[in-house]
């Protein structure tokens, strides 16, 4: 009984030393960079013009632990409100973006602001286009996922820029009109 006992300390005390140097060496690691986590997911969507706008962007994801990151760019767009959506299709084939089909809405609500009430996962909002023709927007969401498959995953979906603002109420769309800008969400590896 006290050579079990003896045992059990030693390898308690074995398990904690280990513990400790685990975590020691944890640290000095995080310390020794000195910079934030490394995003563990990535994911990237190139909006090139649809509807003979010309407008381009680029929409970049990125996830660290549940959350992820949207930032979406544009340029060459029209001064004013534009909605963009992420649209069910990850299909740009159609000159009228058409082929990126409809919102992208994983969860089967109505269409609505992001954060008030019902909204589809794809509601995005309206990006805010200066004088100069460029507009960002950005998004901080623990809804999507990048790249595990699930139905939240946000990877093989549509970006779509629309010419006109998002209202937030009409259905099925918040009557955003014609679709100008299109890209497909690709996994970064
Ligand atoms: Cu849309
Ligand atoms: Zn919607």
């Amino acid at each position: 009984m006290i050579k079990i006992l003896g045992i059990n300390r030693i390898i308690l005390l074995f398990l904690l030393f280990s513990a400790v140097s685990l975590l020691l060496t944890g640290c000095e690691v995080i310390e020794r960079s000195g910079i934030p986590p490394v995003p563990s997911k990535q994911a990237i969507a190139v909006i090139n013009s649809a509807s003979d706008s010309g407008v381009t962007g680029m929409a970049s994801f990125s996830q660290i632990g549940q959350t992820v990151m949207l930032h979406i760019e544009i340029k060459n767009a029209e001064s004013g409100q534009h909605a963009v959506h992420i649209h069910e299709n990850g299909d740009c084939s159609s000159p009228d973006g058409k082929s990126a089909g409809g919102h992208w809405n994983p969860t089967n609500v109505a269409h609505g602001k992001w954060g008030e009430g019902e909204f589809h996962l794809g509601d995005i909002g309206n990006i805010d286009v200066g004088e100069d023709g460029t507009g960002t927007i950005e998004l901080s969401t623990d809804l999507w996922e990048i790249g595990t498959g699930s139905m939240i995953d946000v990877v093989g979906k549509g970006i779509i820029v629309h010419a006109d603002a998002d209202d937030f109420t009409s259905q099925p769309s918040g009557n955003a009109g014609a679709r100008i800008g299109c890209g497909v969400i690709e996994l970064v590896e």
